[in-house]
């Protein structure tokens, strides 16, 4: 697939088709000051979608975060050794970027703790965690205690942004369902680590892959950040406890402000009016129902609809079932900016009766390309 210069004007080539590292020496060019107490430099934070393909492109001047690869069938590689990189066995759709990349025009730096790769510069800190994806709670309570304290040791802010993927989403084991098991093993690291699970959760996505490993993405940053709830759907966190003995701790969205750009976060969101799934197993129905969801969280920040977002927005689709494919990008196509990325791919969503779920990233300043 080529890069089509109308939807990403600010993309060069960096490297050739054979590209390896970005040289370390490139990205850290001066010491970062990782202090808690020292002011920040804060630099643009920007997300894009690219073709799995090599080579990798970037918006000029942009130092790389992280990537998340969706590699359906294909294996792992080496590219980009010191950038923490999630490989996630879950296959792209129709012609569907399969990469998202996380960037900032500030310098990086890189390095490993434990079973993290993280990436920081000044105000950011992107890390990668891998566990076996077998004791889900364990391992979930586990990779978020680490994942805090790295945060906290290098001064890094507040939570902004988690993703999780692991395989079985929907399995019992031992009689409690793995996504449940998750969100129990979640619910008590953020306790034991002092979070109230009220008003300082970050936005989040949960879903299944096809096979692997457990892959923990998170986002933190220093900047000024605001929860948002959506008044269409309960909180997660106080969802009762039929959906499982400890509710989901994550908010709706998470708004993030620093001098260079007022962004949104949006969690994974599906077809759940209050705590309840609506139109189970009706695919059309569920995704107007999440578009609306979309829309009244939207509406909480003031920015302009679905459709007046362009590439402001960008928005990755999880679907249950490949064959649904058609019918959800026409449904999309119809209630979306053409301008908006967009990256489809296959993921077990975390309630059996739901087909799909839609995250997003807006730029929510109509003026936010300063490279
Ligand atoms: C929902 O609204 C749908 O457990 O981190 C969406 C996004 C969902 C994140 C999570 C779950 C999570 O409850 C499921």
């Amino acid at each position: 697939m080529g890069l089509g210069a109308a939807r990403y004007p600010l993309v060069r080539a960096i490297g050739s088709a054979t590209l390896t590292v970005i040289p370390s020496s490139m990205s850290s060019v001066r010491p970062l000051k990782t202090s808690p107490n020292s002011p920040a430099e804060t630099g643009a934070l920007r997300q894009i979608y690219l073709p799995s393909e090599h080579p990798l492109c970037l918006p000029e001047g942009q130092q790389l975060l992280g990537i998340m690869n969706h590699v359906g069938q294909g294996a792992e590689d080496s590219y980009h050794e010191d950038v923490p990189t999630a490989w996630l066995a879950m296959d792209t759709l129709g012609d569907s970027p399969g990469r998202e990349v996380w960037s900032t025009d500030l310098p990086v730096h890189y390095g490993a703790l434990g079973d993290i790769r993280y990436a920081q510069s000044d105000d950011l800190l992107l890390g990668v965690a891998r566990y076996p994806a077998d004791e889900l709670d364990q391992v979930t309570y586990r990779g978020y205690c680490d994942l805090i304290r790295l945060m906290r040791s290098h001064g890094n802010g507040q939570l902004l942004r988690l993703w999780n993927y692991f395989p079985r989403i929907n399995e019992s084991q031992d009689q409690l369902e793995r996504y449940r098991r998750f969100c129990r093993g979640r619910h008590e690291a953020l306790a034991e680590m002092g979070y109230a699970l009220d008003d300082d959760l970050p936005a989040a996505t949960a879903v299944g892959s096809r096979v692997g490993d457990f892959w923990i993405i998170f986002l933190a940053g220093k900047g000024i950040r605001l929860q948002i709830e959506n008044p269409l759907q309960m909180s997660a966190y106080r969802y009762p406890p039929i959906h499982g003995p400890r509710s989901p701790s994550f908010s709706r969205a998470v708004r993030y402000s620093t001098p260079h750009g007022d962004q949104l976060f949006i969690s994974g969101t599906a077809s759940i009016r209050s705590h309840e799934t609506v139109h189970a197993a009706e695919l059309m129905g569920q995704c107007q129902t999440t578009l609306d969801n979309l829309r009244a969280l939207l509406r909480q920040v003031g920015s302009g609809d679905l459709r007046q977002l362009g590439a402001r927005s960008s928005w990755k689709v999880y679907l249950r079932r490949a064959d649904d494919y058609e019918p959800v990008r026409a449904c999309l196509q119809q209630a979306m900016d053409p301008e908006s990325p967009m990256l489809f791919v296959v993921g077990d969503i975390c309630r059996e009766s739901l087909l799909l779920e839609i995250e997003g990233f807006v730029n929510l300043q109509p003026d936010w390309v300063k490279c």
